[in-house]
């Protein structure tokens, strides 16, 4: 036991503990609830753009309005069989609740939890789901119903390029209303397409709601530069400056990123949003308390040299 430190620990288990209480891994089965299995599915395609091997998601909410379909041009998840457990890896990413910190004494940590881990809470609360992944030189699918698989991985046939594609239908069983709101995905997608600079999600409503059949693309050069744009339009606050300050780091020691922008405006209010790997962190948290402390004396400076004083500034991180 000398290695082993609560921290290694992964505990596999099954779904049944999702399906009976749903409410202890999604929050509820309300529309927050319904809404954060998109979120689970989406964030893995993410995390996967974010580690650098994809660049392109294509979300579909289908005309039913209560099933989706998102795809990434990532990796892949591997389809191989696990030589202990002779399971696929897809398979076990599927119907397994990961409640560890490692997979495989590798770890696929990200601020939002374990690349896949939210996969299997997906699963157990869908009545339909069916992964595709391309991979190897071939297309492989798994198709699964609340959570157990209905058969093998199976090899389709030959496909160009890779990625992973995840179609699900939430359970009626589970959720009293089962129909996704086409605002509530757009503004997430909106959201990520800044935080993750470059990232390009193509969002396609086949015309759930009533709503016309439509497909947006969001995708942004100049990632937090251009949300702070947006928001100042938001706002109805007028810039001072035409450039905003940007501050584009990477820390020699941890390899960890920040990016940071600043616009100072006309609006006597200041605004301030922070993220870590692209989750929220509020007021009152270290990210933001640390920044404030550490901006004080540049606001200050910056009122002083410009004669600002009267007016307020806006702060936008
Ligand atoms: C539409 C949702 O879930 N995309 C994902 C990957 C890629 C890898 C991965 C995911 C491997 C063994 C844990 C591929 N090749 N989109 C997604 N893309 N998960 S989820 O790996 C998971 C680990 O078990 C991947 C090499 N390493 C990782």
């Amino acid at each position: 036991m000398a290695s082993y430190t609560a921290k290694d620990i992964t505990v596999l288990e099954g779904l049944e503990p999702v399906r009976r209480r749903p409410g202890m891994y999604i929050g509820g089965v309300g529309s927050p609830g319904l809404h954060h299995l998109v979120w689970e599915i989406l964030d893995n395609a993410v995390d996967e753009a974010m580690n650098g091997h994809a660049s392109h998601i294509d979300v579909t909410l289908h005309a039913d309005g209560a099933s989706m379909t998102i795809e990434d041009d990532g990796r892949g998840i591997p389809v191989d069989k696990h030589p202990a457990t002779r399971t696929s890896a897809l398979e076990v990413i599927f119907t397994t609740l990961h409640a560890g910190g490692k997979f495989d004494g590798q770890s696929y940590k990200t601020a939002g939890g374990l690349h896949g881990v939210g996969a299997s809470v997906v699963n157990a609360l869908s009545r339909e789901l069916i992964a595709t992944v391309k991979r190897d030189g071939a297309t492989w699918e798994q198709r699964y119903k609340q959570g157990a698989p209905l058969g093998d991985v199976k090899k389709l046939g030959a496909a160009r390029g890779t990625g992973t594609r995840v179609f699900f239908r939430p359970d009626s069983t589970i959720f009293p209303k089962t129909q996704f709101d086409p605002a509530i995905v757009r503004e997430r997608i909106e959201v990520a397409s800044y935080l993750h600079k470059g990232l390009k999600v193509v969002f396609e409503n086949e015309g759930a709601k009533g709503d016309e059949p439509r497909k947006e693309v969001f995708e942004h050069h100049e990632g937090i530069a251009d949300y702070l744009k947006k928001i100042l339009v938001e706002r109805k606050a007028r810039a001072v400056h035409e450039l905003p300050f940007t501050v584009t780091r990477e820390h020699e020691e941890t390899g960890l990123k920040l990016d940071l922008v600043l616009q100072w405006t006309e609006s006597t209010d200041e605004h301030l949003r922070s993220y870590v790997n692209g989750i929220p962190t509020g007021s009152g948290g270290t990210h933001e308390n640390g920044l404030r402390g550490g901006l004080g004396k540049a606001i200050r400076n910056f009122i002083d040299t410009h004669s600002l004083s009267p007016k307020g500034v806006t702060l936008t991180a």
